[in-house]
């Protein structure tokens, strides 16, 4: 620990004001992370809430990355910026020619060769959970995009999707809280893209495929699924809304739906 002599002999240089410039963005830049840390009882930098149980590994990650290129952003800026100025045109000195440091380039190209390894490591270990094999699902939900809605699909009495006893909303999706969902995302006409952003899940629907996602949603609430690819004129208002509540909600709310059909 630096003694406190020796840090009131060095507090008016250059140098204790580049470490205290320093000091302070890396305070800025680990606030996500502290929020991160501290769960709901943190402050929220920029992300919306999370409300599935693979958010937080994909927020976590997000964190990391971001502290990392930011740490390193502002360390190449302030060597820059002290190189420009030290290493200025000033009247008889004459540039130096110099093949290099072999040392430094090695340094700096084995650090982050292992900083992208361990990331990718980490990365598809995230990837692979949320976009795998899916655990077995509670209840399986068919959502398709058309210009400008969202159709959504729940199997009726038999429990098969695509049936005569299906039950079908426009711009309505009910999912219970703490049951895994499997979503089968279709298109009817152009590639829209199904964002819930409290899901931390962006998945182009495209005409031609059924992409398969899971989630588990962990709060009930009122969300919105938004679509996330320009489909049109009519994009703008491609706009459904998402109901997260407890499994009995969400029978009563599917009777209610069939009941609707039925009249
Ligand atoms: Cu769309």
């Amino acid at each position: 620990m630096r003694s406190r002599g020796l840090r009131e002999a060095t507090a008016g240089t250059p140098h204790s004001a580049l470490r205290r410039a320093v000091g302070a963005t890396l305070c800025v830049l680990a606030a996500p992370v502290n929020a991160w840390a501290f769960g709901s009882s943190g402050v929220r930098i920029w992300l919306p809430e999370a409300v599935t149980t693979t958010a937080p590994a994909i927020d976590r990650l997000f964190y990391i990355v971001l502290v990392i290129t930011g740490v390193v952003f502002v360390l190449v800026q302030a060597t820059l910026l002290l190189f420009i100025l030290r290493y200025r045109r000033r009247p008889g000195r004459s540039a130096a020619y110099t093949h290099g440091n072999q040392l430094a380039e090695i340094i700096w190209t084995v650090i982050p060769a292992l900083i992208m390894v361990w990331l990718t490591f980490k990365s598809q270990r995230v990837w692979s959970h949320v976009r795998g094999t899916p655990p077995p699902p509670d209840l399986e939900v068919e959502v398709t995009g058309e210009q400008f809605a969202w159709n959504v699909r729940y199997a009726g009495a038999d429990g098969a999707l695509n049936t005569a006893d299906d039950i079908t909303t426009i711009n309505q999706m009910h999912l219970p809280v703490g049951r895994t969902v499997l979503l089968h995302l279709k298109s009817k006409d152009v590639i829209h893209s199904f964002f819930v952003p409290q899901f931390r899940v962006k998945q182009d629907a495209v005409p031609g495929i059924t992409t398969r996602l899971w989630v588990n949603a962990t709060k009930t609430g009122h969300y919105e699924i938004a679509c996330a690819e320009l489909c049109g004129l009519g994009h703008y208002r491609m706009r459904g809304f998402l109901v997260i509540e407890s499994p009995e909600a969400l029978t009563t709310w599917l009777s209610e739906q069939l009941a609707e059909q039925a009249s």
